[in-house]
């Protein structure tokens, strides 16, 4: 964004400080203004979410749920989840001439986003953070919500994404990665785990987060302990597992998802442990039998749906995840594979975990 639109936004907001790009995400433009109080200046993506006002609707609806229970609970409504600020003219958003949609938010100080950790513990805080988030909207009204992005973690549909991606060839790279390619369609055997169990209704549909990434929960700076689950644009209807998974894609890896050496690249058992405890003490009496059964199986399902969305960006020209280096997609794609591998490796030792804890 050049300075003359940044200056336009934030007069919209009344922002009147600098802004600098911030943070790690994959998706929407964010920025840091440092006013006081700092604030957070976003730019949907919205390649990405195609409805930018419903995302907004479902964001401020949810929030505003959330804050009445953190109130409830004797917590911090600014700091234990999203604030939306309006703008001079009362609005959630801002769209400028050219259609493109701006939010801002209260930034969450005194905080810390991790895209990987070293201690165990901080995947107990983080799963404590994330299972709080979905008990407390556990009475939300999910079919208010709009469905931001259709079919989201449909894994099977995913697997037919990436097949017409191999089909079309469009960015001509599909000769270099076959044995990538042979590993995706291989390990479509599991694709359908998820939504088969939901179709049969073992598994219930639940208002859910739906990228649940370690770097969405923001952690105190001091205690460590989780504080506010941000990155709202996904909350739509879903399964339980699927933010339990995608927590672990990225939580219980050994490095960053985009780790080339892959000698590094494992998943760690301690923190699946960690998060395990910590998500199941604050959801495991409302889990179904099929839920619990399938937790390890979350954990390979997800990431192998991460891996395999890297490689259809990868195939049709990197048009959706940013990229900050060649081959940034098919790097991802292949950190996640390996990541799957190691998790079809663990489920015994996962299960045996999960009981201790359900
Ligand atoms: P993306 O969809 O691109 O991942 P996010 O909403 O996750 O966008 O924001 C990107 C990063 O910005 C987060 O990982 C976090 O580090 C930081 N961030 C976002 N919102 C806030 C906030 N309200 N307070 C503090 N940091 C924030
Ligand atoms: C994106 O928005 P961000 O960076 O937190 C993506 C997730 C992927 C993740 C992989 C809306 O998450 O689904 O798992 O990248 N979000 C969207 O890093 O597609
Ligand atoms: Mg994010």
């Amino acid at each position: 964004m050049n300075e003359t639109k940044l200056k336009e936004i934030c007069s919209k907001f009344k922002v009147t400080t600098e802004a600098q790009p911030y943070g790690n995400g994959h998706i929407n433009d964010t920025f840091l203004c440092e006013s006081e109080p700092a604030l957070i200046l976003q730019r949907i993506n919205s390649n990405v979410f195609k409805n930018p006002h419903e995302v907004m609707e479902n964001i401020y609806n949810v929030t505003e749920f959330l804050k009445k229970k953190i109130i409830a609970a004797g917590g911090n409504p600014d700091r234990e989840t999203l604030t939306v600020v309006r703008t001079i003219d009362g609005k959630n958003y801002y769209t400028d001439e050219d259609g493109s949609i701006y939010r801002v938010y209260k930034f969450i100080g005194h905080s810390i986003a991790y895209d990987t950790v070293e201690n165990p513990i901080q995947l107990y805080y983080a799963g404590q953070a994330f299972g709080r988030f979905q008990r407390m909207l556990d009475d939300y009204p999910a079919d208010s919500l709009y469905e931001t992005i259709v079919n989201f973690h449909h894994t099977p549909m995913r697997v037919e994404n990436l097949k017409k991606a191999i089909a079309e060839n469009k960015a001509g790279r599909l000769d270099s990665i076959k044995a990538d390619v042979d590993f995706a369609l291989e390990y479509s055997k599991y694709a359908s785990a998820i939504v088969d169990a939901m179709a049969e209704g073992t598994v219930p549909l639940r208002v859910t987060h739906n990228d649940t990434k370690l770097n969405n929960v923001l952690f105190d700076a001091d205690t460590k302990e989780g504080v506010c689950v941000i990155d709202l644009d996904t909350v739509m209807p879903g399964s339980m597992l699927y933010d339990f998974g995608d927590a672990l894609r990225s939580g219980a890896s050994s490095g960053c998802e985009d780790e080339t050496d892959l000698d590094k690249i494992y998943f760690d058992l301690e923190k699946f442990e960690q998060f395990a405890k910590g998500f199941l003490s604050e959801t495991a009496s409302c889990l179904t039998e099929k839920e619990v059964e399938f937790l390890p199986l979350s954990a390979l399902l997800l990431t192998y749906e991460c891996g395999i969305r890297f490689l259809t960006d990868y195939l049709e020209g990197d048009t959706y995840f940013k990229i900050h280096r060649e081959n940034h997609n098919l790097d991802r794609a292949r950190n996640q594979f390996k990541l799957v591998a190691d998790i079809e490796s663990k489920f015994d030792q996962m299960a045996e975990i999960v009981k201790k804890y359900k």
